[in-house]
């Protein structure tokens, strides 16, 4: 996995192009979404554990915008359950062949299918685990609600979606609060005003947050019985939806 330190917005850019999850980004992307996401190692190591609570034998675990696997390989460590299988998607060829290799190195031996392919073409069986890290902020409104019922209805009984959201807030107060607590976390990671800046202007409208309570919704009307957030680190959190 790539140790390369984030400085693609360090210098000021004369054009600040739409985020996009290119070779230049997977080159510092571990480093990148470590340093910008409050929380991020907590999420992916409770990803692990939850995979070891739910994967039912011989069922299926996807991990949906998997970037570099950092979430596949946490829950390949923590899967018992016999005759599981890790089903990894992100529509990024450099992604794709960075977790290739990171498989190369890896040494757990639950078996894991990658798709280079969007995660809302891909068909969802026999799911016990669905993981959403940070993924579903980048899927366009209106097509989130279909997606997710697509999700739950190739969800067993029993099974859990673990989705992970940039939040914003209904009260405007709170908002700016978040946002700004959240800058200043990435002040302390070592970001730079200017790199904080850019960045935001490169993720608008391509990165489309919404409130808990949109999500929560929109995940009951999908079929859930029950949807809380289980981790929050300011405008940061991971959810829970049990079907
Ligand atoms: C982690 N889950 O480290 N289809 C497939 N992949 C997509 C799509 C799409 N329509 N849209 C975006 N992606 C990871 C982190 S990063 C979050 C997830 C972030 C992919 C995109 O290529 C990228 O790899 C990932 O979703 C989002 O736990 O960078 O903020």
């Amino acid at each position: 996995m790539s140790d390369r330190k984030d400085s693609l917005y360090a210098t000021p850019l004369r054009k600040i192009e739409a985020f996009k999850f290119d070779q230049a980004v997977v080159s510092v992307f571990p480093d990148m979404i470590q340093r910008s996401v409050p929380g991020y190692s907590t999420i992916i190591s409770a990803i692990g554990l939850l995979a070891e609570r739910f994967a039912q034998p011989g069922s299926r675990c996807y991990d949906l915008g998997c970037s570099l696997g950092a979430a596949t390989l946490s829950m390949r460590h923590r899967i018992s359950a016999p005759d599981c299988k890790i089903i990894a998607v992100d529509n990024s060829d450099a992604m794709i062949e960075g977790l290739q290799q990171n498989l190369a190195q890896d040494s757990a031996t639950v078996p894991v299918e990658l798709h280079c392919q969007d995660i809302r073409d891909i068909e969802i069986k026999s799911a016990s685990v669905v993981v959403l890290n940070f993924t579903l902020q980048f899927i366009p409104v209106a097509d989130r609600a279909a997606f997710l019922h697509k999700i739950y209805q190739g969800m067993l009984p029993g099974g859990i979606l673990i989705l992970s959201e940039k939040l914003k807030y209904a009260d405007p107060r709170q908002h700016a609060l978040q946002t700004d607590m959240h800058h200043l976390f990435k002040k302390a990671q070592g970001y730079s005003d200017l790199e904080i800046s850019q960045k935001r202007s490169a993720l608008e409208n391509v990165l489309i947050a919404e409130t808990f309570s949109s999500h929560q919704q929109r995940l009951l009307n999908a079929g859930f019985s029950s949807v809380e957030v289980w981790f929050q680190y300011f405008n940061f959190a991971s959810m829970l939806a049990l079907k």
